[in-house]
């Protein structure tokens, strides 16, 4: 889960997406987030579900909203509120992994120009720093950063996301060069305070798929996932980050002109331990005449969800894995996989066959994944609940747990939580 999505407003200074949510349209149903959940009062009843559910890791985030207050002055709300949090989650058994920054932004510093400033780069210096020093006792999984996919490709490009401002490349392209710079000097912090910590970084992407078995046709999709968008113009990309991040360069064209000597050695040296991926589709492909690689749109009546990005893809936890794993030679962990579907409440029971579908096809694509030795140490269901489905708004239910909305939030577990603790009890 992610702090913004799911714990509520209560005591905290303002984010990017509080500023989103404010103006017109730009939450398709007209939600906002300000109660969402109310996982900030309602953590011990939804930590103790979870481990009714049977998962070892419990994945949540940090809002730096909380850690600084409007003016950027250091707050101790985040440090109290998550230590209970953590607390909880290390009594019920599990293992707590934190992601530092899943896209709520303190506003003061996307008025000063958010990613594309240097200030961002100490910005999370500090925040890590008290990270560590609060919490490297209780917590020893980290991620950086998710998706730079979205909070950049999306929230500085396509704009559907906050803080939805247009930049131009030479600007994107330092904005990058920021993100790799932060998760770097975080990556520092968190192992100096604790050397066996283990510090990820989280990608997503949709998965180049082929139609067939074809030697050809694979290579290409594999190019295809790995290939810089022909205009220049898209942050929606894998290798921008992850060919600085672990090969340590940049790909032809996208050099930043804030790139100073040694930032490239700086950046390498701190390699994420594993890969976080956050796979949900695919695109299917095949060859044409000329063996071109082309689109193939067909799409099933079975492979619909609530989402139009959103297809039942299962052969994308599969190749995906497999496509990175050979590239990039990292362990990785599925850090989000999951289906958004209609839920109906009838009589206390949510029957959502189509979300136990999607769920048990992936982990079939999974489990071949594994017995071909790609290098996969972790899955997490994407979400625990239903949660605040950022530019949809709180009707897109991706959740193993129906939240009432309409009456008090109440949680009811569907048919696809027994169907996933049934599968994590027999997961050899
Ligand atoms: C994840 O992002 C997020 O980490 C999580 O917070 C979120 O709730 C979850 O997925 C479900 O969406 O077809 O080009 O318009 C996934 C990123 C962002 C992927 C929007 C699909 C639309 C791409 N998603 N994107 S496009």
């Amino acid at each position: 889960m992610s702090s913004y999505q799911v714990e509520g407003a209560f005591g905290r200074s303002p984010s990017i997406w509080d500023e989103l949510s404010q103006r017109k349209g730009a939450i398709k149903d007209g939600s906002d987030a300000s109660l969402a959940d109310d996982f900030y009062h309602r953590y011990k009843e939804d930590i103790r579900l979870s481990k009714e559910l049977g998962i070892q890791d419990f994945r949540l985030s940090f809002s730096p909203t909380r850690f600084f207050d409007e003016n950027g002055n250091e707050t101790v709300e985040g440090i109290h509120f998550y230590q209970e949090v953590i607390q909880e989650i290390l009594r019920n058994g599990l293992r707590p992994v934190v992601t530092l920054y899943h896209w709520d932004l303190p506003c003061y510093l996307e008025k000063k120009g958010g990613f594309t400033s240097p200030e961002i780069v100490s910005f999370f210096t500090r925040y890590a720093e008290i990270v560590a020093e609060h919490f490297s006792s209780l917590v020893s999984s980290f991620i950086t950063f998710n998706e730079p996919q979205c909070f950049l490709g999306i929230g500085y490009q396509r704009r559907d996301h906050a803080p939805s401002t247009y930049h131009t490349f030479e600007e994107m392209k330092r904005a990058t060069h920021h993100v790799l710079l932060a998760h770097a000097h975080m990556y520092q912090v968190l192992k100096r305070a604790n050397p066996h910590c283990e510090v990820s970084f989280v990608n997503t992407m949709n998965v180049p798929l082929p139609i067939k078995d074809n030697p050809l046709l694979l290579e290409k999709c594999r190019q295809k996932l790995f290939s810089i968008p022909k205009d220049e113009t898209d942050f929606y990309s894998i290798s921008i980050y992850l060919d600085p991040l672990v090969k340590g360069y940049y790909p032809e064209g996208f050099l930043p002109d804030n790139l100073k000597e040694g930032d490239l050695e700086f950046i390498q040296k701190s390699r994420p331990d594993y890969l976080g991926l956050n796979i949900y589709t695919g695109t299917y492909f095949t060859l044409d005449e000329k063996n071109q690689l082309v689109e193939s749109s067909h799409v099933e009546k079975e492979e619909e969800s609530d989402l139009f990005w959103l297809k039942r893809r299962p052969g994308s936890l599969y190749y995906g894995p497999k496509f990175f794993y050979e590239r990039y030679r990292l362990p990785l962990v599925i850090t989000e996989n999951g289906g958004c579907y209609r839920d109906n409440l009838e009589e206390g029971q949510i029957h959502d066959a189509k979300r136990v579908l999607y769920l048990t096809s992936y982990l079939d694509s999974l489990k071949k994944a594994i017995e071909d030795h790609i290098d996969i140490r972790g899955y997490y269901y994407w979400s625990l609940l239903d949660n605040f489905e950022w530019a949809e708004g709180l009707s897109k239910r991706f959740g193993l747990l129906y939240v009432d909305y309409k009456d008090n939030l109440k949680r009811y577990r569907k048919d696809s939580f027994y169907a996933y603790q049934n599968i994590i009890k027999h997961w050899n």
